[in-house]
């Protein structure tokens, strides 16, 4: 039979355009393969077959405008339209309408329960009462001794059962005070739930004293040295347990059989990690004496910073809150290769260390609701807390990790409280009547912070002595005993059982929060006090107690001269760690890679892109799109593409991608989209390639980098393609992309609606006019601001080339417009295409007077405006120019200043010419030069400009007007650039002045008008 494959619904659009055909008669098609693509002034899109067969005939041609219903190709085929028989199903109901009634009907009969039971209680007398007093201590106890009951009989599972539709029933009877938000203060894992560690005790308390004591030694060796170097003791101090643990049992690194977990260290317990590597033989005595000195090769750095030791550190973290969100983003990309079936699901695992200070920066918990979302149970957090940030306390009037618990958990994740060290479990034992964690409860972490500074005395007499019944408890114990009271972070054991248990659960994000001390071991100078965070110098005494705390084997002399420890690679520490490494698999951190590279995509990709578009206007976001469209039918790079857009998919015509690849989604689509009858629905799927992140450019960001860092992390370079409004780029997480250039991240970031006067309507807050000076100053950032679809084309594959088939460490962010022009060929000299990828190019000369010249420098939509302006001087002012179009103000200084330090460092040799003077020198006239950016954008090539140079751009506040407006407001429309550029010819005694006089006259500018800065 035949079938008529018709224009589907595509949503608002009337008459669009086809632009390309993609098969041809004869050919047989499958169900779903791509017709023909459709183009509207907003976006292309491809037609899917909805058929399977031979195509007979072709019913349409480039060029023709079609609306929904007209006709495509016609088809000889067997099987009937999926949509016809959509048709003859209507009337059934989906069997999860069927669900959504049926589980709507249940809670009818449920309320109806509801109603009767609420009778009942109505008729008994209610006891009313708001304080927290028990009222009635015998009925607590009967509920209690039930409940315990019910633990010894059907376990833990069943209790919380009971508790849960215990809260869920008096929450529905009205009682709007259930708090299930905190647990006690006191440990998740109960002391007979705890899995105890297969490990040498001694000996891995051992191995932790030498690189307590090798860390703090690498810090006061250097500060020595330089007390300008700095570094952090306390922090490493606080959290040594927490990573040795790590390292010893849980960790595995990446080898030819496994893919490595992940580990974000937090950025200032770098010494320990420098230290432990250290013991394991990584890195030298003399390396650790080069911390923090890294200017001449084999320095360590500060913080990890893969950017300055690429074999080492993965991941940049010391900013803080970027770990945290990075990480969790990392868990979800993770996720996605697995579920898109790139990536074996190998149970790794991803650990992000932060300290409970970090957690106020938005960054670090502004993620964990999609973490619990996304059921990321390949994700553990480790929040250090030590109670202390740098100046003090985190919060000193309340506990931070009850708050962190009540967070956590409202958003759903696991949590798990490592508060109390061993010492303490007999005493909680004891405590038949809860008085000892009511105790807990009511100390605050200020208290708690003193209790650790000021000694076994005080804790009886402060924390004990508050109730005689605790006092009594503590009786038999000496001063010292109390002191010996651990935290939970400190204890091996504890610690272990946590991690343990993390990474055995499943469904969701782990978050295990370790109580310790800040500076722990560090002596009457440094631990617990509100000083601690910056110490970086510990006296001789301290250093001498530090040596006796942890049983170091080292001599006084030793120890004054702050000597490094490393016990003969035969001892029993040093086998012991290495064996420990060897089971898991390897070396952490690590950084390798063994990605292959991907083969640039032929040039005849981009050739539709280096082609006129006649009279058809276009804004370069449109090109790009339909750039992504072909890129997506090149084998090689098509499934490493990854579109990460944060909700502006339609603002920038990318709706398309929908259908084509989908919307990645973790649990697929369980519903019927609204717009499911259109060409370009929403759709979710598990396989999805779409990285829709909603109105989050951090999240964004954070998946562009696990993205472009995949090549190291996972072995397989993949292509983010992250699109968003310019303005919310750089200037909004500006330090993520700082960030990612020391992740040596490849991708492209898409700066979209670009330009201060190019998005016309929006205004201040949105019209970018300075992403690029943000961009300029990220070293391995390349950045461009084309204006024509054959420079965007010619930049995007320069891109491909250079970080997937070359492997280079860069990315680009370049700025495309939604403003429509028509699109010129790609001009056919040589060097146009070396010249759109140095930053300029001779785009058009007039030549027709030979008398007067000017060079006009144009960039972006802002471009056209001088191609305009040129046409006017000539034509009304018989002024010949050459106009030259800007693709990177950015590169050609880069290139500009790296050729005059070669020449100032070179006196004696013949002096090398930058690209700017190559291209300028021999021309004539003054240069006169503008974008749609501020004037720095322009002035960053003036001092290798060896002529008179003049800048426009614009300097000041966005508004909204229309583009014509707004170009005149800032100067940079075609009149001012005629009225500036005759001006600047007067100025420099090449033509009279009264011409420009007559063009202020002649355009209504204003003299007197204040400049737009000021306005
Ligand atoms: C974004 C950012 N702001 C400020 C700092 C400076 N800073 C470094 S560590 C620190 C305190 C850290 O406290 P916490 O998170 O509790 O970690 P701890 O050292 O106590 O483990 C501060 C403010 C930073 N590194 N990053
Ligand atoms: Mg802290």
């Amino acid at each position: 039979m035949k079938n008529k494959l018709l224009v589907p619904d595509i949503g608002d659009f009337e008459k669009v355009e086809i632009i390309e055909i993609l098969v041809k008669t004869g050919d047989n098609i499958k169900k779903n393969d791509s017709v023909v693509t459709l183009e509207s002034d907003k976006s292309s899109v491809e037609v899917p077959s909805i058929y399977e067969g031979t195509v007979e005939s072709i019913d349409v041609k480039i060029g023709d405008k079609v609306s929904k219903g007209d006709l495509i190709i016609t088809l000889s085929s067997e099987k009937k339209s999926e949509y016809s028989s959509k048709k003859n199903t209507e009337e059934k109901i989906p069997p999860h309408t069927e669900n959504i009634i049926k589980e709507a009907e249940d809670t009818l009969v449920l309320k109806e329960e509801v109603k009767e039971s609420e009778k009942k209680i109505k008729r008994k007398e209610k006891i009313e009462t708001s304080g927290k007093e028990d009222i009635d201590p015998t009925e607590t106890r009967e509920w209690i001794e039930s409940l315990s009951s019910v633990l010894e009989n059907d376990g833990k599972n069943r209790a919380q059962f009971l508790i849960k539709k215990l809260i869920e029933h008096s929450y529905k009877e009205g009682s709007d005070l259930v708090l299930s938000r905190n647990t006690p203060y006191i440990n998740t894992i109960s002391p007979e739930e705890e899995i105890k560690s297969s490990g040498d005790q001694n000996i891995e308390r051992k191995i932790r004293s030498l690189i307590r004591w090798n860390a703090a030694a690498m810090v006061v060796r250097a500060n020595k040295k330089n007390p300008e170097l700095g570094g952090h003791i306390g922090t490493f101090a606080s959290a040594a347990t927490l990573y040795d643990v790590g390292m010893n049992h849980f960790w595995r690194a990446k080898n030819n059989k496994f893919g490595g977990d992940l580990i974000y260290f937090q950025g200032h317990s770098a010494p320990g990690v420098y230290a432990r590597a250290f013991l394991e033989g990584r890195l030298s005595e003399k390396q650790l004496d080069r911390f923090r000195q890294e200017v001449n090769p084999g320095g360590l750095s500060s913080y990890p910073h893969p950017w300055l030791m690429p074999e080492f550190w993965q991941f940049p973290t010391v900013s803080m809150g970027l770990g945290p969100i990075m990480s969790i983003y990392q868990a979800r990309f993770n996720k996605y290769l697995i579920n898109r079936g790139l990536l074996k699901d190998e149970g790794r695992k991803i650990w992000c260390f932060l300290g409970d200070g970090e957690t106020d920066e938005p960054e670090s918990l502004g993620a964990i609701g999609l973490a619990a979302r996304e059921k990321l149970d390949n994700l553990i957090f480790v929040v250090n807390c030590n109670l202390q940030r740098l100046d003090g306390p985190v919060r000193g009037n309340g506990k931070i990790i009850q708050e962190l618990e009540g967070i956590f958990r409202g958003a759903g994740w696991n949590v798990i409280k490592v508060i109390w060290g061993s010492y303490w479990d007999s005493l909680l034992a004891k405590d038949k009547t809860g008085l000892l964690i009511k105790r807990m409860d009511e100390a605050v972490d200020g208290e708690y912070q003193a209790f650790k500074a000021k000694g076994g005395a005080y804790v009886r007499e402060k924390f004990f002595g508050k109730y005689p019944e605790l006092l009594d408890m503590v009786s038999q114990m000496t001063d010292k005993d109390i002191w010996k009271l651990n935290r939970g972070g400190h204890d091996p054991h504890k610690v272990y059982a946590a991690y343990k248990s993390a990474m055995q659960n499943k469904g969701t994000p782990t978050v295990i929060l370790a109580k310790t001390i800040k500076g722990y071991g560090m002596g009457k100078s440094g631990e617990s006090m509100n000083t601690t965070h910056q110490q970086k110098k510990l006296g001789e005494e301290d250093l001498l107690y530090y040596r006796d705390r942890f049983d170091l084997p080292l001599t006084d002399e030793q120890v004054k001269n702050v000597e490094y420890y490393r016990p003969s690679p035969n001892s029993a520490e040093i086998k012991y760690l290495k064996e420990c490494r060897l089971k898991l698999g390897g070396n952490l951190p690590e950084r390798t890679s063994f990605a292959k590279s991907i083969k640039t995509p032929p040039v005849d990709i981009f050739s539709a892109m280096k082609e006129s578009t006649g009279t058809k206007e276009m804004s370069t976001t449109m090109i790009l799109v339909r750039m992504l469209t072909s890129l997506l039918r090149d084998k090689n790079v098509a499934p490493r593409l990854v579109p990460i857009i944060p909700d502006e998919a339609r603002t920038f015509g990318m709706e398309g991608f929908f259908q084509k690849i989908g919307i990645y989604a973790h649990e697929g689509q369980k519903y019927e989209p609204v717009d499911s009858e259109q060409l370009s629905s929403y759709r979710e799927d598990i396989k999805g390639q779409v990285l829709e992140e909603g109105i989050n450019e951090a999240g964004a960001m954070s998946s562009w980098i696990a993205a472009g860092t995949s090549y190291s992390n996972h072995d397989i370079s993949m292509i983010p393609i992250y699109i968003f409004y310019s303005m919310f780029g750089f200037q909004r997480t500006g330090d993520f992309a700082w960030a990612a250039g020391d992740n040596q991240t490849r991708g492209f970031l898409i700066g979209a609606t670009a330009g201060r006067t190019t998005l016309a309507g929006e205004g201040l807050q949105h019209g970018d006019g300075h992403s690029h000076i943000m961009s300029s100053v990220i070293p391995n950032c390349k950045s461009y601001d084309p204006t024509f679809g054959y420079e965007l084309a010619t930049i995007f594959r320069e891109g491909l080339r250079r970080m997937y088939e070359k492997q280079e460490n860069i990315f680009y962010y370049i700025t495309t417009m939604n403003e429509n022009y028509p699109h010129p060929s790609m001009p056919k000299d040589k060097n146009v295409e070396a010249g759109i990828l140095k930053g300029m190019y001779l785009f058009k000369e007039f030549n027709k007077y030979k008398k007067t010249k000017i060079q006009l420098l144009g960039s972006g939509t802002v471009l056209r405006e001088m191609i305009a302006a040129a046409e006017i001087l000539q034509k009304d002012y018989r002024i010949d120019s050459n106009v030259w179009s800007v693709t990177s103000f950015n590169e050609l200084r880069k290139e500009a200043i790296e050729v005059e330090r070669y020449n100032l460092l070179n006196p004696d040799k013949k002096p090398k010419q930058n690209y700017i003077e190559e291209c300028l020198s021999t021309t004539e006239g003054p240069v006169v030069s503008a974008s749609d950016y501020v004037r720095l954008n322009s002035d960053q090539i003036r001092p290798f400009v060896r002529k008179s140079f003049y800048s426009f751009g614009t300097d000041g506040y966005g508004r909204s007007d229309t583009r014509k407006n707004l170009r005149k407001f800032f100067e940079v429309d075609k009149e001012h650039i005629v009225t500036y550029s005759l001006s600047v010819l007067a100025k420099e005694q090449l033509i009279p002045s009264k011409y420009a006089q007559d063009a202020i006259k002649k355009y209504n500018i204003d003299p007197e008008k204040p400049i737009p800065t000021k306005l």
